[in-house]
């Protein structure tokens, strides 16, 4: 069932406790609240987001980065539930990727018709060591093309406890989600959850 869909990156389907993993979004986001962050030229970002672990994925006027403390609060980004870092070191291994340490897990919440254009993330401080995802609620089409913003982009539908694993060749490949559909999941109800895993400061 792991589909390969790219030189390094692998799609894991069904590989988390989707359910279980609930409880620790919840927490987090009591912590440290979902929010629309602001793109460096002035813009709200659609997809509300918070952060877990040491550092945290932010974006305000000032540019991208990672930062130790949430803006937001002040203090800094709530722990890493310990099933989720266990979760993204079993799925990286599975995917090849053995030794990944994750320092940073971006959760980003999407509404029915709100999308991430294609980017690449370039934001941390290595790209050797992958990227793992983990989708929960509602599902989405997930797009991924090859390293030069040319080549050619593939959709994929990525659904509830569904892993994708993206280092070596991938791992500054572009991506991006399409516009979410409107429904509604039984635990979620109408959003799609998605924890992304890296390793963002220096080793
Ligand atoms: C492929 N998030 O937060 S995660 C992001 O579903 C982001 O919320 C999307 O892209 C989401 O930056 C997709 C999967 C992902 C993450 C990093 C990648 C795919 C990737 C890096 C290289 C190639
Ligand atoms: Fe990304």
């Amino acid at each position: 069932r792991d589909e390969a869909i790219g030189p390094g990156a692998m799609i894991l389907r069904g590989f988390a406790p989707g359910d279980a993993l609930l409880d620790g979004v919840e927490q987090v986001a009591r912590l440290s609240p979902f929010r629309h962050m602001l793109t460096p030229g002035g813009r709200q970002i659609g997809v509300e987001m918070t952060n877990c672990g040491p550092l945290g994925w932010v974006s305000d006027r000032r540019g991208y980065r990672y930062e130790a403390v949430d803006p937001a609060t002040g203090s800094p980004w709530p722990a890493m539930p310990t099933d989720f870092a266990a979760l993204a070191k079993a799925a990286a291994a599975q995917a090849g990727f053995a030794g990944f340490h994750p320092d940073a897990c971006l959760v980003n919440r999407y509404a029915p018709g709100v999308k991430m254009g294609l980017h690449q993330d370039r934001d941390e401080a290595g790209f050797d060591a992958p990227i793992v995802s983990v989708s929960l609620g509602l599902p989405a089409t997930f797009q991924f093309g090859g390293t030069d913003r040319k080549d050619p982009i593939v959709r994929h539908a990525v659904a509830h406890g569904d892993v994708v694993v993206w280092g070596g060749p991938s791992r500054l490949a572009w991506h991006g989600i399409l516009t979410l559909k409107p429904g509604e999941h039984p635990q979620l109800g109408r959003c799609r959850i998605n924890l992304t895993f890296r390793q963002a400061g220096q080793r």
